[in-house]
């Protein structure tokens, strides 16, 4: 198992590397040398060759292997008071494809998880319509429903990197996001059913939780994509994740997706709720605060090799593996580096590319033991190219914390273990 460590302070002489860092080469412990021992795994009969099983059953609703017991969430303590208004992340090193497994979706909660009783969960809908009205779950599986695979995530993901390489592992760097295929109702074909009046140009979702959680999404959006989701993966939607119906706002902040969706009202003007004044702004460099920045921008992350997925296994054949995104469509090609951006290769994805959607990408190349720098770079259907760090900060400044889409830098000593750095 890999240990983590989290950098709390600075320590920017392992962080700043310069481009020349790349010189120093090393010698690489050598793997997979011809074994003068017969191999046990072969020759000796192991405990599953010799009794039988558990049977059908033992487990109802299964759960992982033991030996992935590893696999799993994780929050970083300092980042935030306690655990009820906190955010854990979702383990990318762990996973390939695209879809993430329901019990490893990252959470994020403002008053805990709300366990909602569906039997006694309403979804009213009211403000500026013909005719309010009030669903039950029963009701909303009346409607006709869509399936879609979307990405959903938190604007303040990667925020702690801001002002430069802080949190060793692409878990605490990028996992404020997750990937699955959503059920639900289209919100247009809700809202017309309660008939919007034409001066109705804005929706207020509202949380059935704690936090009571509210957002101004503009009618437009509520129209084209929105969705009511009861079901995530297949299943019914995890209480983490907001059961027994949240709202899917396709390409948009985590935070619009409020979780135990209870209200939608319909108004003409947005309300300009904590979430979208407080929270969720962009402090600019010259003190201004941008507001409604709801699309989130094209991004990528390598998840392997990564500091908690180090290549042990020495030079020679070795898959480079992540993730790319885009609120604002597909991404048909991603671009990976080996020497800190000095030359770039076209990665190979694979899985299907589905607009907002993650996307899995490969790079296979021959490891020849030294360094390495490793970056990778999106490019989505608009024509937009994922940004480095320092491009981003020309017209952000320094005192943003969400939507930080830069380029990551990942660096690979001799030995193979990664770290995260920055290129200046
Ligand atoms: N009702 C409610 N909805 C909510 C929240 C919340 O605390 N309460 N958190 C929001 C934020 S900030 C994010 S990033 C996403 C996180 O969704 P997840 O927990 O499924 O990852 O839910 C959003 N919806
Ligand atoms: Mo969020």
């Amino acid at each position: 198992m890999t240990m983590v460590k989290i950098f709390k302070g600075s320590k920017p002489s392992r962080r700043s590397f310069l481009k020349g860092a790349l010189a120093a080469g090393g010698a690489v412990t050598g793997a997979g040398l011809a074994q003068a021992a017969p191999d046990t795994a072969i020759t000796e009969l192991q405990p599953w060759n010799q009794n039988l099983g558990d049977g059908v059953d033992v487990s109802p609703y299964g759960v992982p292997s033991e030996f992935e017991a590893h696999v799993q969430r994780k929050n970083v303590e300092w980042l935030t008071a306690d655990t009820v208004s906190s955010i854990n992340f979702t383990p990318l090193h762990e996973l390939d494809g695209i879809l993430t497994p329901n019990g490893l979706c990252f959470e994020r909660h403002h008053a805990g998880v709300a366990e909602v009783d569906p039997a006694k969960h309403r979804l009213m809908i009211n403000g500026l319509v013909d005719k309010p009205l009030v669903f039950t779950l029963q009701d909303l599986m009346r409607f006709p429903r869509e399936n879609h695979v979307y990405f959903l995530e938190c604007a303040a993901n990667t925020g702690m990197e801001w002002r430069g390489a802080q949190l060793n592992g692409c878990q605490f760097t990028h996992g404020m996001i997750h990937n699955v295929m959503y059920t639900g109702v289209p919100l247009r074909l809700i809202l017309e059913e309660a008939g919007v009046k034409t001066n109705g140009k804005w929706v207020m979702p509202e949380g059935a939780d704690a936090s009571a959680m509210t957002r101004s999404v503009p009618i437009e959006k509520a129209m084209d994509d929105c969705l009511v989701a009861f079901k995530m993966n297949g299943e019914a939607l995890r209480p983490e994740q907001g059961y027994p119906m949240r709202l899917v706002v396709p390409g948009w902040e985590g935070n619009m997706w409020i979780k135990w969706l209870r209200r939608i009202e319909v108004g003409d003007m947005p309300w300009h709720h904590r979430e979208e004044t407080s929270k969720y702004t962009d402090l600019l460099e010259n003190g201004s605060a941008r507001r409604f920045t709801w699309e989130m921008d094209a991004k990528s992350v390598i998840t392997n090799p990564s500091p908690q997925a180090p290549l042990n296994h020495g030079k020679g054949h070795t898959v480079l593996t992540g993730v790319a995104w885009s609120g604002r469509g597909t991404v048909p090609r991603v671009d990976v580096t080996l020497d800190g951006g000095k030359n770039w290769h076209q990665a190979r994805i694979s899985g299907p590319s589905l607009p907002m959607s993650m996307h899995r990408f490969y790079f296979e190349f021959d490891w020849d033991g030294s360094p390495l720098l490793l970056q990778s770079r999106a490019h989505d259907s608009t024509g937009y190219v994922q940004p480095t760090k320092d491009q981003l900060r020309v017209i952000r400044g320094e005192n943003s914390i969400y939507h930080n889409n830069g380029i990551q830098t990942w660096y690979v000593n001799e030995q193979g273990i990664a770290e995260n750095v920055e290129i200046s």
